[in-house]
């Protein structure tokens, strides 16, 4: 970056910080894409004058609102509910809703925000938006789940639609919670359309879209390591994480080969020091998704052992794949994968790495892929379903998994096109000014609507 972008940036944040305060997460990952774009966007001369970065900045609209319903004791409990539409400009708003009791308006604005970039990235139609609760599904029964879900949706449906707004899951919303949601939005509008994406296949949703996430991330890693003349086979894998994304990640890297030594949730980290197998894995998902149990209290068998409260980053592995939450990985972390001389790293996460750790594996020239592109899969893969409900259609598992290959692959050629020419391909910056230029060009000629 130069001088003076360098002050244009410290300048831009400032002004946001003041006007965004108590927001961490969306000042980082505003932040982080100055870094990569702001060179270039000094020179649109006709941007600046439309303002277009600070357009791109502010979402279109922030919804807030409250979800009250019943537990199994009879008594009414109260949540918050939002939907954060980003921006609209390409497409239809799209994005994952978060279930969790850690969420607030800065980490909706942070993933409305990379929702958006990671969707130009795709090349399909699609929009950038981001939604949820602070309602924890843990320790919740089916029908208490049932009925937040119901009321939540009761106030959302007013806000989406096919060609407005289609969410779907992310962190505690999975295939239960989507089919909740959209069988009371049935309910509530009686017109089916494919208004959520992630339904069951039997209505409407598209075959590998659960899987889509997970083994993108292994697709887009793939073409990390033949840029770098090497292959997956062997490698050592760290994953954290044992929801959706990581355990589909860790099944495509068994299928191909390689040796996946973790996996890990909030209580800690499974270390299988001479890697997975699928008949482990099954068990694990079982254990996970089915029976939604801890990692804490999973039966360990031989060569497998439990490292309560800690994170998979001090295992010797060649592999970083964090696949849990934002900035689970820190610079301590960082320097402990820079010291085992790890070959690289790449999110299943959205911003999983701090600023900081970020920049240990920058200063020690380690290829590090930003979910926004590594992670892409599961929203592509959505906006191949909504094709498919558009067109009244079903496409069979080859069909739809042929196309997710061919859109990973273009996005891993689309950041090291734009990356700058460094010692090693900076997918950060490669990715950020891809997705950044397609919807701030459009943003351009739309002038200030
Ligand atoms: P899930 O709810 O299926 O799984 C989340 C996993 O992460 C669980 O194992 C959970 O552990 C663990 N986890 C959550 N918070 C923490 C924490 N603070 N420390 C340690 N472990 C934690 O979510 P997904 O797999 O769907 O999402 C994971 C990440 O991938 C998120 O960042 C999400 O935004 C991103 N993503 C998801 C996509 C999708 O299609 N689902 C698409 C693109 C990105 P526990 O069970 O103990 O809570
Ligand atoms: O972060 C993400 O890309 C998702 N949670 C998936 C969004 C989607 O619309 O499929």
């Amino acid at each position: 970056m130069t001088k003076k972008s360098a002050k244009f940036r410290e300048e831009f944040l400032a002004q946001l910080k003041e006007t965004n305060p108590n927001q961490p997460e969306f000042h980082q990952a505003v932040g982080e894409v100055l870094c990569s774009v702001t060179d270039w966007y000094l020179d649109q001369t006709d941007m600046r004058k439309n303002a277009v970065l600070e357009r791109f900045t502010e979402p279109d609209r922030s919804i807030k609102f409250r979800v009250a319903w019943e537990d199994d004791d009879g008594q009414i409990q109260v949540n918050r509910g939002w939907r954060v539409q980003f921006n609209q400009t390409i497409g239809p708003y799209k994005g994952g809703l978060r279930f969790a009791p850690s969420v607030n308006e800065s980490v909706f604005k942070f993933l409305g925000f990379e929702q958006t970039l990671k969707n130009s990235l795709t090349r399909l139609p699609m929009g950038g938006a981001k939604g949820g609760a602070d309602f924890s599904p843990k320790g919740k029964s089916r029908r208490e789940v049932g009925r937040f879900c119901q009321s939540f949706m009761q106030e959302l449906y007013r806000h989406i639609g096919t060609d407005i707004d289609i969410p779907a899951g992310d962190i505690g919303v999975g295939a239960r919670e989507i089919s909740i949601l959209f069988g009371h939005y049935l309910k509530l509008t009686n017109k089916w359309t494919g208004v959520l994406t992630g339904k069951g296949c039997d209505f409407g949703g598209s075959a590998g879209r659960t899987e889509a996430t997970g083994y993108g991330c292994i697709y887009f890693l793939c073409h990390m390591l033949e840029e770098a003349n090497c292959e997956i086979a062997d490698k050592r894998i760290a994953i954290s994480g044992a929801g959706n994304v990581a355990l589909h990640a860790a099944s495509k890297a068994i299928e191909l080969d390689a040796k996946v030594i973790s996996l890990s949730d909030s209580s800690g980290t499974l270390h299988i020091k001479d890697g997975l197998d699928h008949e482990m894995l099954d068990k694990i998902e079982e254990w996970k998704t089915t029976k939604r149990e801890s990692l804490a209290d999973f039966k360990t068998g031989k060569g497998v052992k439990f490292l309560s409260d800690e994170k998979p980053w001090s295992l010797e592995c060649d592999i970083a794949l964090p696949c849990a939450t934002q900035n689970e990985l820190e610079e301590k972390d960082a320097k402990k994968l820079v010291e085992q001389k790890v070959m690289m790293v790449c999110e299943g996460a959205n911003m999983p790495l701090t600023a900081d750790a970020q920049q240990v594996l920058r200063d020690a020239d380690i290829p590090h892929a930003p979910g926004k592109a590594s992670n892409a899969g599961g929203v592509a893969v959505s906006g191949l379903e909504q094709s498919q409900n558009a067109q009244r259609l079903r496409w069979d598992a080859d069909m739809v998994d042929k196309r997710l290959r061919e859109i990973m692959k273009t996005i891993h050629a689309d950041c090291v096109e734009n990356s700058p020419k460094r010692k090693i391909i900076d997918y950060r910056d490669g990715a950020n000014l891809t997705g950044f230029r397609r919807v701030a060009d459009a943003m351009n000629a739309f002038w200030h609507s």
